[in-house]
């Protein structure tokens, strides 16, 4: 995995019933959670993300069907495929991220450290590289 995301396990607690998986603050993640979105209904050759963050951190879940996430440091690129409700992962470094290939009963959820800020964003690539030559040690 690239430098600054991981993959995330969650214990599901699985009975007769079916499954759950709890998740809090500090405890599951490293972080706490102030902001949750998702994702549904994308479209099978859609392509989201195609940004970074400049200091946003997150957790990705894909809580029904599948999806690919792209994942970019700057100078290796990485395909990770989220596809149960019990695992994730966690981008927390300088990464650009694109989210495709969506299952058509595909529920994206993502658990972020913060609120939205579209200032923290950066949607051109050459910006993101840049950033990344800046940030080398
Ligand atoms: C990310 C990837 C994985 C809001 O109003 N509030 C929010 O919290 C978010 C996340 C989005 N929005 C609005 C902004 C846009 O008008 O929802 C619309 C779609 O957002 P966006 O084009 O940024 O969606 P994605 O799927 O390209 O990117 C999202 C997250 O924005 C981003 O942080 O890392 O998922």
């Amino acid at each position: 995995m690239l430098t600054g995301v991981e993959r995330i396990a969650f214990t599901g607690h699985a009975d007769a019933r079916g499954a759950l998986v709890a998740i809090e603050n500090n405890r599951d993640l490293p972080y706490a959670i102030q902001r949750i979105y998702y994702i549904y209904g994308a479209a099978g050759d859609a392509v989201r993300g195609k940004h970074a963050h400049k200091d946003l951190k997150q957790t990705l879940v894909c809580v029904a069907g599948s999806c690919d996430i792209l994942l970019d440091n700057g100078h290796e690129l990485e395909i990770v495929r989220l596809d149960r409700p019990d695992a994730g992962i966690y981008i927390h470094g300088l990464i650009w991220r694109e989210m495709m290939h969506f299952s058509p009963d595909c529920v994206l959820l993502a658990l972020v450290d913060r609120p939205y800020d579209p200032q923290d964003y950066i949607h051109d690539y050459n910006e993101f590289r840049s950033l990344v030559e800046e940030e080398k040690p």
